[in-house]
């Protein structure tokens, strides 16, 4: 009876447990889509967050969006050239968007409607053009010629308290754009990716061209692997290769939204990212893995700014803890 009772209450939970499934995802839209009034509240929200004061005592963090800087300064090597590449940065960008709702009233003016991508495949080989770095309704322009500080735009003025790289020192926000390296966001690129047949190959793949093209088409601080995420623009990128990796599981999901692979040891170096300094221990393995292998039940570890997930938990965007859709520009 005992074990009878048992089991129908597994049954019951588990039937609680899929109601929660995703039903309404929230809505990521292309920015260049945008209208005025929507592109505006994005911007106001990250503003937003760039005033409130840093509130979990993370290495030289002074606000909160220092924080889910941190996030990626601190595990540099330990999310990158690694199984985690892609579901880490999925998670982190989901902790980024739900602080932009939480703390900074953020809707995208409809409910569900959550953070937006930089199709940056418009824009490849010309990003000094792009929209998205128009200085009214866009993230501000290239950096100066004598300073490298954007000169331009809502972050202008927006002092960065963490990088270059692992440095802890007051800064502007800096770019250098190059149009010719821009190049590497090109729908080809893309496409190469998408037609690879496993998870194997397609990290790699977005991780090289798509993912160096924006970072290092962009330059400053977007183009330093440590310390990228001080530039917002670093949002709108990643969740453009977010798209791609979501568009790349969608056409087998059953499979690609269940598997991972991969070491989970990141290497000693790798070219434009500084060296990892004593006090940041090379990662031995993850919390989660039993081996040097990436696992589903690897934990992303979001330092304080979301709860801790397991890569299981964000493979499916429309799971049962992530719920949103990518909207086609
Ligand atoms: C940045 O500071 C300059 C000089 O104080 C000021 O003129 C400009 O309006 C500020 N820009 C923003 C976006 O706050
Ligand atoms: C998140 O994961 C890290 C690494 O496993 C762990 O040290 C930390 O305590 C976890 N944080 C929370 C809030 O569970
Ligand atoms: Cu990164």
């Amino acid at each position: 009876m005992a074990l009878f009772l048992g089991v129908f209450h597994l049954l019951v939970l588990s039937l609680a447990v899929s109601a929660q499934q995703c039903t309404s995802p929230g809505q990521r839209k292309a920015w260049h889509k945008l209208t005025n009034a929507e592109k505006t509240a994005y911007i106001d929200a990250e503003l937003c967050l760039m005033k409130k004061p840093a509130t979990l005592g993370l290495r030289g963090a002074k606000t909160r969006f220092d924080e889910f800087q941190s996030i990626h300064q601190l595990q540099a090597y330990s999310t990158h050239f690694v199984g985690s590449f892609l579901p880490f940065h999925r998670l982190m960008l989901y902790a980024h968007e739900t602080a932009l709702r939480n703390e900074c009233g953020y809707t995208g003016y409809q409910p569900q409607t959550l953070s937006r991508y930089w199709q940056e495949q418009l824009d490849a080989g010309r990003f000094s053009r792009s929209t998205i770095l128009d200085p009214v309704y866009g993230f501000g322009g290239d950096g100066a010629r004598t300073t490298g500080c954007i000169s331009n735009g809502p972050f202008a003025n927006y002092t960065n308290s963490l990088g270059p790289g692992y440095e802890i020192t007051n800064h502007c926000i800096n770019r250098r754009i190059n149009d010719a390296i821009s190049g590497g966001s090109a729908q080809a690129y893309v496409d190469a990716c998408l037609a690879m047949r496993d998870f194997e190959t397609a990290w790699p793949c977005i991780e090289g061209q798509p993912h160096t093209g924006g970072h290092a088409g962009i330059g400053g601080q977007m183009g330093n692997g440590v310390s990228s995420p001080g530039d917002p623009l670093f949002y709108l990128h990643h969740t453009w290769l977010d798209k791609i990796f979501w568009d790349w599981q969608a056409r087998d999901r059953a499979t690609r939204a269940k598997r991972i692979a991969g070491t989970n040891i990141g290497p000693d170096f790798a070219p434009g990212f500084p060296p990892r300094p004593a006090s940041i221990p090379k990662p031995t393995g993850a919390a989660g893995d039993p081996g040097t292998v990436t696992t589903l039940n690897h934990v992303l570890n979001m330092y304080g700014n979301s709860p801790n997930k397991t890569i299981g938990d964000v493979l499916d965007i429309q799971g049962s803890y992530l719920c949103y859709e990518y909207v086609e520009p």
